[in-house]
């Protein structure tokens, strides 16, 4: 039997994430298998993948050298105790992923996902400051409408009201710079929008309240994906990194989404030219083939840990699957993929052709704005009164039953397809969703 004609079992036992399970169980999407730029629904339809899975699978879907390197692995070491012990893999892997990492950053801690990895920097983060003498720098700042995974410390520097309501009194000691989205000044911008670059002098506001010496990191993604593509407006994130020099505070860039390829060099940093340092990496770095993070920090950073004694572990931290040789092979394969196939320039290759074909779509019903940058883009939708989210998740289920997925959150949905699709699927893709849209109610 092939797989897609595969029936269900009873959908009950697996508590979906971030799903309305009743709602989905009643009438399940299935997604069977995958090749290139499409799904195959259990129904046997093809699905154009406008959103990498999720924002993820960045050289499209099976590609023969990752798979065959996972192959290769799990037949030759399929796990390795990951403290006091090593396996080559891991090493290597840290070698190839140095490579392109702004210069000065050239150590990294492996993780199993984006929210292990901000965990995984913010604890760094106090860490240092105490290691160098700073011991009252413990107060972390995050960001209104950030996402940053969704363990106790990511969803307190977090800034997504429903991640945080229900999970009592998280960590104390953080604050939170206003959010960027000003729809009023900049709607249906092409790349960064022009105003907003005073919200990042808030951090003044909070360094006077708190006093410097008490912060030790602020975090914040390049862009922000999950609450719906946040493009820091020019001149933005420089002010920030300025702000982070001059009062010693370290700056993390999230890049799970911006990371390898997503704006068209292989991070964000790159993009905007603006070196943080510590940066959070998961999501592409495997393709999302194989759970897998990354926390690469400057050498700054490692360096102070590595002062003590020799037989002291310097950081008491780490997961039982942190460099996993399997996760680990998959990332070097995946690493080669982007090379040989020029992926971290692709998107800037696109940027253009995809930036008119998104804001074709700028006059169709309920569109209240359309913002891009690199291979992402969104677009807000009118809610409906009284009942926001409905609308744009109606535009999702009808785009899944044209042949298309997109992902939207809150009335505004986000694409942002692997790399390698072609103009023609560009032109697929903002079709489908121009029809959906003028399906809409
Ligand atoms: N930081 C950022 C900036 C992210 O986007 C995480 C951390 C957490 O990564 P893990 O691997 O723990 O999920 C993310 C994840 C969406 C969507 O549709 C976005 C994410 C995950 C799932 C859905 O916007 N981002
Ligand atoms: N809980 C228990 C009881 C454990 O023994 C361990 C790891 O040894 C963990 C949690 C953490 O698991 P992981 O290292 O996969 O994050």
């Amino acid at each position: 039997m092939s797989t897609y004609s595969a029936i269900p079992n009873d959908l009950e036992a697996f508590w979906m994430p971030f799903t309305a399970n009743q709602q989905f169980k009643s009438n399940p999407r299935m997604l069977v298998s995958a090749e290139n730029m499409y799904y195959k629904s259990q129904d046997g339809r093809d699905i154009l993948d406008g959103t990498a899975g999720l924002w993820c699978v960045n050289a499209g879907h099976k590609r023969e050298k990752i798979v065959s390197a996972i192959q290769a692995q799990v037949e030759e070491l399929d796990y390795a105790p990951a403290f006091q012990m090593g396996h080559p893999k891991a090493f290597a892997l840290a070698n190839k992923l140095v490579e392109i990492t702004p210069e000065d950053m050239n150590h990294v801690f492996f993780t199993n996902s984006g929210s292990e990895s901000v965990e995984t920097a913010l604890k760094i983060a106090i860490a240092y400051q105490r290691m160098r003498g700073q011991v009252s720098r413990t107060r972390l700042i995050g960001r209104e409408r950030g996402y940053h995974g969704v363990n106790f410390g990511g969803i307190s520097v977090g800034g997504i009201v429903n991640n945080r309501k229900m999970f009592g009194t998280l960590l104390s000691g953080v604050d939170h710079l206003p959010h960027t989205h000003l729809p009023d000044l900049n709607s249906f911008s092409k790349g960064q929008p022009e105003h907003g670059l005073e919200l990042a002098n808030d951090l003044e506001r909070i360094i006077k309240l708190h006093d410097a010496s008490t912060i030790a990191a602020v975090i914040v993604e390049p862009v922000s994906g999950s609450t719906g593509v946040l493009i820091p407006p020019v001149g933005y994130l420089e002010r920030l990194r300025d702000l982070c020099d001059h009062y010693e505070i370290l700056l993390i860039f999230d890049e799970v989404i911006t990371g390898f390829g997503r704006l068209g060099t292989p991070f964000a940093a790159d993009y905007f030219g603006v070196v943080p340092d510590i940066i959070c990496a998961a999501k592409g770095l495997t393709n999302g083939i194989i759970p897998m993070g990354a926390v690469i920090v400057k050498d700054e950073i490692y360096s102070q840990f590595m002062t003590g004694p020799k037989d002291t572990i310097e950081l008491f931290h780490g997961y039982t699957y942190s460099g996993n040789p399997v996760a680990a092979a998959a990332a070097i394969a995946t690493l080669e993929v982007y090379e040989e196939d020029g992926l971290f320039s692709r998107a800037s290759e696109l940027a253009a052709y995809w930036q008119e074909a998104l804001h074709s779509l700028a006059d169709y019903p309920f569109v209240i704005d359309i913002r891009n940058i690199g291979l992402i883009g969104a677009i807000e939708l009118e809610p409906i009164q009284g009942h926001p989210t409905k609308r744009a998740f109606s535009a999702f289920l009808r785009a899944f039953e044209r042949g298309c997925l997109i992902r939207t959150t809150g009335d505004i949905i986000a694409i942002s397809p692997p790399l390698i699709i072609k103009k023609t699927q560009i032109d697929e893709l903002v079709g489908c969703i121009g029809d959906v849209l003028s399906e809409l109610e």
